[in-house]
């Protein structure tokens, strides 16, 4: 199952007739250096190419009123002065003859979208669009956004295709006013906004884009909104509020589809955003989204304004939905005071409603307005001593590309056991240099030629992991401490990769694990086990993982965060038969992993799990694992003793910090 890309030049036809300093940057090259990069990549050849349509009235007054509609109707057909006039009653918007074909045709692509996904013809897609939607109101333009082109393809999905639960994430750089009022009132949508805020100084300067607007009446905690009070945000800030707002929530509230607004103003070197996170970063917030509703995920352009790091972050998102690794994401060093600010701020509001969220910290400050007030004048007096650097002229290397390995999955199996669809049976003939070395390491394991086979493919396994000849492999093993040690000893030691050791279940941990940062290891079980340094996790859950919402708490708030700062070389997850762990949550957690390590993970399963090996190779292959289902709230002493964890972890691993420092 494929990805879509809509895209028609027909949308490149329409630009700003007047000097407006608020509207120039909204620029027709936007959609055609975004194209292009797609095509010069190869990725727009790689798509399944879907046609645009014009979205009709109907679809329109889904979200739109008839007196808004019929106005815009008459767009075309104005003269330039009467244009000019029109646009005025709006917000930092502008008028063209052709924009109301334009913006019939953004919707209509939007729409075409949720149909190609919905039906099966694709598993998610990307609509490239002009003019964006996010900021236009049921009878309002406003932020050059004239039809709100994600809002119309919810409510469509809804009526059309019987979504119960759509989840829209608006990861551009401005609120996406116009969706929150469309959905603020159904629970059947959960929108999920960040954007810069400065304590209400940056556009739009909505109160009601701040933290505490959760939504109303039916629809009270399903409207998130995470303010940035500071511009600069990177990376890290990013995925702390994936890891442990967002992705939490989204679990939780188990959509059937999801829906993106995606801006790239949000992106490094964009005018408008002011950000610094660099262009990969949407491979893995795309990553991060992808196992969520079966995979239906579909993305709609909306703002984005530098026209190098918009293409680039395109480029990372259709890659990404193709199903490609995400490149290691750099600089991972922590959010900064002003995120962990908003963080706790939009947890808290939440603890409410999100049992995932029932043991977040409580803001301490009650009287909300005072503090932004207070916090708005401290701010600005530091901004005024700076120079203010343009963000136009920030430079940032290209994202490195992205090679696909030859062989995506390769399997070691005994004899007997058939190798699924798309993936290569590996063995290798016994190096003799390996062999000794085993001999010599596992003396005991070695007498047994079988065994000695087995440890000696998965080596070599791992060294073509290493040199990207082939992206992931699974083994069926008698033996998974003994594997699991063998593997990370040539990984770390001899190759001296730094890896990741995730097990699930009873596997006996080997004691001469260096705690030297070569390895880290989480290890999920039900046993109270002592955590021996920052190095060496043990996540007990009462009942083991067999609570798959204790277990999706952990997955997403710890070894996520833990994952991505670390930033292993390889990932080593391996799992025994009394695990408890259901098929969905470990497909989950396959699938998520694989955002680490440029998607180079090694799974290791007792011989005994062969009914595993089918979804295990499925997740590796990188097809969506199924929706876990509607979660309840996970056991209060395993909240309370992961939060326990979190507490103790977080000097040593900055992404696991929920809270600013000075109020946490
Ligand atoms: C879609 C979008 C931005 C409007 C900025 C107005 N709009 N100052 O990014
Ligand atoms: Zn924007």
């Amino acid at each position: 199952m494929g990805t879509a890309l809509i895209y028609d030049e027909e949308m490149t036809k329409y630009k700003l007739l007047w000097v407006d300093p608020a509207c120039k940057i909204e620029v027709p090259e936007r959609l055609t250096v975004s194209y292009e990069a797609l095509k010069n990549s190869g990725l727009a050849d790689r798509c399944v190419s879907v046609p645009v349509r014009e979205a009709t009235d109907e679809d329109i007054l889904l979200v739109h009123s008839e007196e808004y509609l019929e106005a815009v109707k008459k767009t075309p057909y104005m003269t330039l002065e009467d244009l000019k006039e029109f646009t005025l009653q709006y917000g930092d918007v502008y008028f063209h003859p052709n924009i109301y074909h334009c913006a019939k045709l953004a919707a209509g692509a939007s729409l075409q979208l949720v149909d190609s996904v919905m039906t099966g013809k694709v598993r998610n897609g990307m609509a490239l669009v002009r003019p964006p939607g996010h900021h236009s109101m049921r009878s309002a333009a406003s932020g050059f956004c004239v039809f709100n082109n994600v809002a119309i393809a919810a409510q469509y999905a809804k009526l059309k295709h019987g979504v119960k639960r759509v989840l829209i994430v608006d990861w551009d750089v401005h609120h996406g006013q116009g969706v929150q009022y469309s959905f603020e009132d159904d629970p059947g949508v959960l929108y999920f906004s960040w954007h810069r805020y400065e304590h209400q100084k940056f556009w739009p300067q909505l109160r009601e884009s701040d933290y505490d607007n959760v939504g109303k009446e039916k629809g009270e905690g399903f409207n998130i909104n995470v303010p940035w009070n500071k511009v600069g945000m990177k990376n890290s800030d990013y995925l702390s509020v994936f890891c442990h707002m967002l992705l939490p929530v989204a679990y939780e509230f188990n959509p059937d589809l999801v829906l993106v607004c995606a801006g790239f103003d949000s992106a490094i070197g964009d005018p408008e955003g002011e950000m610094c996170a660099s262009p990969d970063i949407f491979a893995h917030l795309t990553h991060l989204l992808m196992n969520l509703a079966g995979g239906k995920v579909c993305a709609v352009l909306e703002g984005g304004y530098n026209l190098t790091s918009l293409p680039q972050s395109v480029c990372q998102t259709v890659h990404t939905l193709l199903g490609d690794p995400a490149p290691r994401p750099a600089n991972l060093d922590g959010p900064c005071e002003s995120a962990l600010e908003s963080l706790h701020c939009s947890r808290s509001a939440h603890r409410k409603y999100w049992s995932c969220l029932k043991h977040a910290a409580e803001h301490p400050s009650s009287d909300v307005s005072t503090k932004r007030l207070k916090l708005a004048e401290e701010e600005e007096k530091v901004e005024n001593g700076e120079e203010k650097e343009k963000a136009e002229e920030e430079v940032w290397p290209e994202p490195p590309k992205r090679v696909t390995a030859p062989v995506r999955t390769a399997l070691v199996l005994p004899d007997g056991v058939s190798c699924p669809d798309r993936c290569k049976l590996f063995s290798s003939s016994k190096d003799p240099v390996i062999v000794n070395k085993l001999r010599e390491n596992f003396p005991r394991d070695a007498a047994d030629s079988d065994a000695l086979t087995t440890l000696s493919s998965l080596v070599a396994l791992v060294e073509k992991m290493e040199k990207n000849e082939i992206c992931n492999g699974l083994a069926l093993v008698q033996d998974v401490s003994m594997a699991m040690t063998c593997v990370v000893q040539h990984a770390a030691i001899a190759l001296s990769n730094r890896v990741l050791v995730v097990c699930v279940g009873d596997v006996l941990v080997p004691a001469h694990y260096k705690e030297d940062g070569t390895i880290l290891l989480v290890h999920f079980s039900n046993k109270e086990e002592e955590q021996k340094s920052k190095y060496h996790i043990p996540v007990c859950l009462k009942k083991g993982c067999s609570d798959v919402s204790g277990f999706m708490q952990a997955v997403l708030g710890l070894l996520l965060p833990l994952g991505y700062e670390y930033d292993p070389s390889l990932v080593l997850l391996a799992r025994t038969p009394d695990s408890g762990l259901c098929d969905g949550a470990w497909q989950q957690l396959t699938g998520l992993l694989q955002g680490l390590a440029q998607g180079h993970t090694l799974v290791l399963l007792q011989e005994g799990e062969r009914a595993y090996v089918g979804p295990t190779a499925s997740s590796l292959l990188g097809e969506a694992a199924p929706s876990v289902g509607k979660i309840k709230a996970p056991l209060l002493e395993d909240v309370e003793s992961m939060e326990g964890l979190r507490t103790r972890l977080q000097v040593d691993w900055k992404l696991l910090q929920t809270t600013a420092p000075e109020t946490g």
